[in-house]
């Protein structure tokens, strides 16, 4: 459109000048400033517009006509170039944070279980193949649950077997993990065939097959009839799946207050084979645990009839099956936290 008049002079200078502007803007915040320059309230066409006022009346239409024409195609011009520039923005993105898939990862370094922990978790395995339940006691215990339930009344001499470490008066970090047997037997009727798997603890001299911190297994088996027959085929089992059935182990007789009888059950040596050595104290065998058929006391505490119920129970060292899988000659190397010696546990 063309009109002759001072007037559309300026909007047609304005135009040229805004055009060449949004042609050369090289951001989009280039661009919103153009925006605001000569679109804005205060703008250059704004201002120029504001001077129609005086113009002659007919000539107005003409004038307006023109401006808003002008309006129009800088902002059609304003949306076109925004749009390129935002492509153009994206396209350099997509090419600067391009992922390289070709590289070569970050190797995360993997650990693995403690071989305490592993050998741990085998027996209560093998167990639950067996179709125990997996059971689990408080690590600090009331005397009571640790020894008088269990056939050990205040002051008698068999709590010297174990060098307890006592956080009060009645309460102690547990020396076994035979406290669970009481706790369950408490809260259930028979049948019961469960394992308790846990830390125990003991103010021992530390030594090759010792230590003041170590894992135990319990088990605990009541029912109607459950014999001796039935304490030894488990754990002559249990010794065949973990050991492998060649491994010799023999039952000695022993004494523990809440199991009558009672026995031990000792592993052929592996470190020696049998030629006693350090680790097996110079027998031969090294002990593995102490069982034997639950007492009636201990029935009776519990409330059952032990004229109904017998069973069986036993408190095994995974530390020391551990040892004597792998004819380690001394437990210490498992808490000594030397990864040379635990990364050959992968
Ligand atoms: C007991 O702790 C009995 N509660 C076991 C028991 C349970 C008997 C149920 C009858 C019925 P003992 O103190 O012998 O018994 O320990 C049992 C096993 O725990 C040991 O044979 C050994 O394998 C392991 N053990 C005991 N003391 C330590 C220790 N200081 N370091 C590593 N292993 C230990």
């Amino acid at each position: 459109m063309t009109v002759e008049s001072p007037l559309a002079d300026r909007i047609e200078a304005t135009r040229t000048q805004a055009l060449d502007a949004i042609a050369q803007a090289s951001t989009l915040d280039d661009l919103e400033a153009l925006r605001i320059r000569f679109l804005g309230r205060k703008g250059e066409l704004t201002t120029a517009l504001s001077a129609m006022g005086k113009l002659p009346a007919e000539e107005r239409p003409r004038i307006g006509a023109l401006a808003n024409e002008v309006k129009r195609d800088l902002e059609r011009r304003l949306e076109e170039r925004e749009q390129a520039l935002g492509e153009e923005a994206l396209r350099r993105r997509l090419e600067t944070e391009r992922v390289d898939v070709t590289l070569p990862g970050t190797d995360w370094p993997r650990g693995i279980r403690h071989p305490l922990i592993q050998a741990l978790r085998e027996v209560v395995d093998i167990f639950r193949r067996m179709g125990y339940e997996v059971i689990e006691g408080p690590e600090v215990e009331w005397d009571e649950y640790n020894f008088t339930k269990l056939n050990i009344p205040p002051h008698h001499p068999a709590r010297d077997m174990w060098e307890s470490l006592y956080l009060s008066e009645d309460m102690l970090l547990r020396t076994h993990t035979s406290p669970a047997q009481a706790r369950i037997m408490e809260s259930r009727q028979p049948p019961l065939r469960v394992i308790v798997p846990g830390r125990c603890y003991r103010n021992e001299a530390e030594d090759a097959t010792h230590g003041i911190q170590f894992l135990q297994i319990e088990g605990l088996v009541v029912d109607r009839g459950i014999t001796l027959a039935d304490l030894k085929g488990t754990l002559h089992a249990l010794c065949a799946a973990y050991f492998g059935p060649q491994r010799k182990i023999r039952f000695r007789p022993s004494y523990f207050p809440f199991t009558e009888p009672s026995a031990e059950v000792d592993v052929a040596c592996a470190v020696c084979g049998g030629a006693r050595c350090r680790s097996c104290g110079f027998k031969g065998w090294l002990e593995l645990l102490g069982s034997g058929m639950v007492h009636p006391n201990v029935l009776r505490f519990a409330g059952y009839d032990p004229e109904v119920y017998s069973g069986f129970a036993f408190g095994m060292g995974p530390d020391r099956l551990a040892i004597q899988r792998y004819a380690i000659d001394d437990l210490r190397v498992f808490r000594e936290n030397d990864l040379r010696f635990l990364e050959q546990f992968r």
